[in-house]
């Protein structure tokens, strides 16, 4: 039996992270935990505890209490929050990613979720289906973080044996919570205002191409992953996996299908020259070929779905 801990659990993955490992694995069995309380679907659907992932101590007590066996590590601070405060950031990502793969060393955890990102690639990535393996320079301090830590968990696996999977995510795009501090979350808002206000002022400029994943389809594949038999896995550091491409003017125009009136503004900040560094399409043939990587949703159907469960949260039908 496994006994699966989730760190971030009411972030934007893990509000729905922790409700498919629950489905799973069994709700008694899936502890999800975070520094702040989680929504009522998480508290009241099986454990919760709010525990913080950089308290060394307490980490490993709980995992030891709770006789932990897979660990879901998603405590971090995402690209535009990071760039405000470099050096928290730096500390936080980093220490939350150490602490973990140092403690399935000393603890025998048998597996390990740890998300890196598209942050990852940087202004000299060629940026058009981007391979798994090619140049690296990242510009952000949350880029500069995710490459460090998958040398990390590539470092872990290699020299302590630690299975410790990953996957390079794109912007995720989700409705059980908003999301949390980056540069592809104008994706998010966008279907919140579009619903609340049929307006919506985008940060990004109208032709900036950005990588995208439905949530279904990312918690599939972060599912699928940990899943999959650990002979077949080649990559060791963090898997490419695209998802679909699309920019604020596609995405609006296909909001505008459903929301004839629904209006966009461009006033782009800071988190344009974060997203001009990062690709606009990533090859995925190597996550294809190893544990069988396959999206169900594209821009007309995800649109759909996230109109409507935003328009049911504000009971606008
Ligand atoms: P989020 O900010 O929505 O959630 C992160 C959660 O971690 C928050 O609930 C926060 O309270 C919690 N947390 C922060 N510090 C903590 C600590 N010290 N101890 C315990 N919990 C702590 O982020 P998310 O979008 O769910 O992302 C989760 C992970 O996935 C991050 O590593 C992020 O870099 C990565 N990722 C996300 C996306 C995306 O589009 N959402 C894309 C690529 C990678
Ligand atoms: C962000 O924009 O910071 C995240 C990511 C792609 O890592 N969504």
């Amino acid at each position: 039996m496994e006994n699966i801990l989730i760190i971030g659990a009411a972030g934007q993955i893990g509000s729905d992270l922790t409700i498919e490992l629950r489905k799973r694995y069994g709700a008694a069995n899936v502890f999800a935990t975070d520094l702040k309380i989680a929504s009522k679907e998480i508290t009241k659907g099986g454990p919760f505890e709010v525990l913080d992932v950089l308290d060394d101590k307490r980490f490993i007590h709980f995992v030891i209490r709770h006789k932990i066996t897979q660990i879901y590590n998603l405590a971090a601070v995402l690209s535009g929050n990071a760039e405000k405060l470099p050096l928290q950031a730096w500390n936080i990502n980093m220490t939350a990613l150490l602490n973990m793969l140092d403690l399935a060393k000393e603890v025998g955890i048998h597996k390990v979720f740890w998300p890196s990102s598209i942050a990852v690639f940087g202004p000299t990535t060629p940026i058009k289906n981007t391979p798994q393996l090619t140049v690296m320079e990242p510009s952000t301090v949350y880029g500069i973080s995710k490459q460090a830590g998958e040398r990390w968990c590539e470092y872990y696996h290699n020299r302590y044996g630690v299975d410790v999977r990953s996957i390079r995510y794109p912007g995720l795009i989700s409705y059980k919570t908003e999301a949390g501090g980056g540069t592809t979350d104008y994706a998010v808002e966008i279907f919140y205002e579009a619903i609340k206000s049929k307006k919506y002022e985008c940060f990004l400029k109208e032709d900036t191409t950005l990588p995208m994943m439905f949530m279904h389809d990312a918690i599939k594949a972060t599912i699928d992953l940990m899943e999959a038999d650990a002979a077949k896995l080649s990559v060791h550091s963090s898997y490419n996996v695209g998802g679909i491409s699309f920019n604020p003017k596609e995405l609006a125009n296909e909001i505008k299908k459903h929301i004839p009136e629904f209006k966009i503004t461009y006033k782009p900040d800071f988190r344009q020259a974060i997203a001009e560094s990062w690709p606009q399409s990533i090859d995925d043939s190597i996550a294809c070929k190893d544990w069988n990587l396959k999206n169900a949703y594209n821009l007309s159907s995800m649109t759909k779905i996230m109109l409507d469960e935003i328009a049911k949260k504000f009971n606008t039908v």
